[in-house]
């Protein structure tokens, strides 16, 4: 799939997804990344890309130019736009495995106090939040969601670890794990792991979950989303 960003910070992308499985899936021509200046579509000899909120108040607003002339260029009928902002709606695991499933999607990213409300009434096809917290800008909120959507492409990942995948991200966190060794400074691996019984591992490792799920997320256990 092809996933492009327009940003005015470029330069934060380059670190992060040049690593690890988005850098494996890049390379595999699995993932095409377009990483966009959205500086690149202003015309004034200052690349002015911001403007004072009408009405007056503080900070400044992304005017809608560049925005307009950038999506125009970059997006066709097929793409999936998607602002990054506060207000979307929360990102999660299923809207990571709808992505996926999209030929081309692209990425938004605010800066300032936000857009000019015509950029999101006539572009935007979604808009994402990563949680309810404020950032200065877009561009992490797109690094995480270019990583969560990328691994979840064919191919990307190898069985073992889709597999594995599959069987927790059900709803439930995930319970305890060991290595060896089977006792570090006096702390112990629960016999049952070391016990080769497999049912009773399989058994032993669902009641984890299910006490860990209810101690810490209890709200995952109410929906069946995830
Ligand atoms: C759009 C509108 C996403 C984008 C406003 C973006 C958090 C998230 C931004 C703003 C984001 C998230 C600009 C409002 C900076 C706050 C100080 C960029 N923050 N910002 N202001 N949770 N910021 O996904």
């Amino acid at each position: 799939m092809k996933i492009d960003v327009l940003t005015l910070f470029p330069g934060m992308f380059a670190g992060p997804l040049d690593e690890s499985i988005v850098k494996r899936a890049r390379e595999a021509g699995l993932l095409k990344l377009g990483i966009h200046n959205l500086r690149d579509w202003t015309h004034d000899r200052h690349k002015t890309v911001d403007d004072r909120p009408f009405g007056g108040g503080p900070g400044m607003l992304l005017k809608p130019e560049p925005i307009f002339e950038a999506v125009e260029q970059l997006a066709s009928e097929q793409t999936k736009v998607i602002l990054l902002c506060p207000q979307g709606r929360k990102f999660d695991q299923s809207i990571a495995r709808e992505l996926a499933q999209r030929e081309h999607v692209l990425l938004v990213c605010g800066s300032y106090e936000g857009f000019d409300e015509r950029i999101r009434e006539a572009l935007a096809d979604d808009e994402l939040s990563i949680g309810d917290f404020v950032l200065t800008n877009g561009a992490l909120p797109a690094m995480v969601i270019v990583d969560a959507v990328t691994r979840l492409l064919p191919g990307v990942l190898g069985d073992d670890e889709s597999s594995r995948d599959e069987s927790f991200s059900h709803g439930k966190l995930e319970g305890p794990h060991y290595t060896r060794p089977a006792e570090f400074r006096g702390m112990k691996v629960p016999d049952v792991l070391l016990s080769g019984n497999h049912a009773e591992i399989a058994k032993w490792r669902e009641q984890q979950a299910q006490v860990r799920t209810e101690a810490r997320r209890p709200d995952l256990l109410g929906e069946q989303k995830t």
